[in-house]
């Protein structure tokens, strides 16, 4: 085996996802070159190939919220402790996870200031000066920013990182109605963007009493079943009620000449986003990428020889530039590595589409494209080229999208009995059973499953039968599985 080829099945990944989920996807992120670990447990460097699918993802939801009239705007990072403490329901619960700055120099500061967890006081604190009256009204306004929370529970990157990236979104309404519309519209962007960024289906409903932001009347999620049986909260959109604006009085004088207080929600999605993509699409050979999210979407493989080198490079050149002002291609004419040593490290990297070019390739006019996810191989007439790349990465989108939906459906299983429910889950299934609304049966189903929990109650359920615990009439369906 030549030296280039002994490194690649050292630098390959080892760990197999069906084996030892945790190792593999360390693996996958390391050696795709999308994290770089660091000496502060749980903070993490987004190397390029992480953080250009943020960028993409921002620039995607961006469209969506100035469709939907939301400006961004930025808030600053440090919160002084008595705004924080000014509504204590909301980081009640929390307090241990909240940083400190304390000092400056040798210096302490005579009062410390929390690095933000998430941006609510500090906002509103500002929004209670804007808001007057009902003309004010909506005030829709989003924050893309970084925020620490110091877990406890075991860090992985992007899953559950101690600072991450996310956007935060606070809107204002003047009526009740108007709130709650929101609150779907924006998980229903959430959604969207899950599905026509990441190729990840999504389902969408509340969460429990227990589960929601104590700070809100109620929460709305998108939950993630992933490959290894586990689910993920993908994302949340909060209504807030009026509960922040009796607290930290935010009015407005109405039409009516009275003064009333307003209607706020808050949403947010962070860059766990890209950790679930990763885990439900990416494979034994490494990351498999999306071509929306990819930051580049095929490269091109050269099959040089002495003799006709200069002449397959020149083609794969014309290639690049023909196909460069529509998708975002790369050619690899690196000459210090093999073509096969190439395919390994593309694949590892997830690059959605390869385009081999040789010799016998130039002579009939043709290329090879294989894809990523399927290892499908086609031999493509050149002046069909780009017309079939772009077909091949749209199919490639819908065709992760539609795998990931039948990997969700497939293991999706009715439980009707405990025994069934803890049998399910045991096999890593997603569970839909049904629920009286009691916390108590709530928190029995945790145990006797070994901490899965109920994930939410989807919005289009069909309440039926009896509680999966105590017999009682259900109230709810909901679904069960272990998660994050
Ligand atoms: C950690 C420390 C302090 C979550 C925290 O979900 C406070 C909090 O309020 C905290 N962790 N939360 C809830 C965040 C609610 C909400 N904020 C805006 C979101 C989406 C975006």
């Amino acid at each position: 085996m030549a030296k280039k080829e002994q490194e690649t099945k050292e630098i390959g990944i080892t760990a197999k996802k069906d084996d030892d989920y945790g190792e593999w996807f360390s693996q996958v992120i390391t050696k795709a070159d999308l994290v770089e670990y660091t000496d502060v447990s749980g903070c993490y460097v987004f190397r390029p190939g992480s953080y250009e699918i943020w960028e993409k993802v921002q620039e995607f939801m961006n469209k969506e919220f100035k469709k939907r009239g939301v400006r961004n705007a930025y808030f600053p990072l440090f919160i002084p402790e008595k705004l924080l403490n000014k509504e204590k329901e909301h980081v009640e619960g929390f307090t241990p996870e909240v940083a400190w700055v304390t000092h400056t120099g040798d210096s302490k500061l005579a009062e410390r200031l929390a690095i933000r967890p998430t941006s609510e006081t500090i906002m509103y604190d500002s929004y209670k000066k804007w808001i007057r009256s009902w003309r004010d009204l909506p005030l829709k306004i989003n924050q893309w920013c970084n925020v620490v929370r110091w877990e406890f529970k075991n860090p992985v990157p992007f899953i559950r990182s101690r600072e991450f990236l996310w956007q935060e979104g606070h809107n204002v309404f003047a009526t009740k109605e108007e709130v709650e519309k929101d609150v779907h519209d924006m998980l229903d962007v959430y959604a969207l963007t899950y599905k026509e960024m990441y190729a990840v289906p999504v389902i969408q409903g509340y969460k429990s009493e227990s589960e929601k932001f104590a700070g809100g009347d109620y929460t709305t999620t998108c939950e993630v079943f992933l490959p290894n049986g586990k689910a993920a909260q993908g994302c949340t959109s909060h209504n807030l009620g009026q509960n922040f604006a009796t607290a930290l009085d935010i009015s407005f004088l109405d039409k009516d000449e009275k003064k009333k207080f307003v209607w706020q929600d808050s949403w947010g999605f962070s860059t766990r986003t890209i950790g679930i993509m990763i885990g439900m699409h990416s494979d034994d050979k490494g990351l498999v990428l999306p071509p929306r999210v990819a930051p580049f979407q095929a490269v091109i493989v050269p099959i040089l020889f002495e003799q006709t080198k200069e002449n397959v490079l020149k083609k794969c050149a014309e290639v690049r530039d023909e196909l460069s002002d529509e998708i975002s291609i790369m050619l690899d004419d690196r000459e210090e590595y093999t073509p096969g040593w190439k395919y390994h490290d593309w694949e590892m990297k997830g690059i959605p589409l390869r385009i081999e070019l040789g010799p016998k390739d130039l002579e009939k006019g043709q290329a090879v494209i294989v894809r990523r996810d399927t290892g499908k191989k086609d031999f493509i007439k050149l002046e069909e080229l780009k017309e079939r790349v772009k077909k091949e990465l749209e199919q490639m989108q819908d065709d992760l999208f539609n795998k990931a939906l039948k990997m969700k459906e497939d293991n999706t299983v009715n439980a009707e009995s405990m025994q069934d429910l803890m049998k399910a889950i045991n096999n890593k299934k997603l569970v839909k059973t049904n629920w009286c609304e009691n916390p108590v049966c709530e928190e029995a189903i945790k145990d006797k499953t070994n901490g899965a929990k109920i994930i939410c109650i989807p919005f289009d359920e069909k309440p039926k039968g009896k509680c999966v615990y105590c017999g009682k009439d259900s109230k709810h369906e909901v679904y069960v599985a272990k998660s994050y």
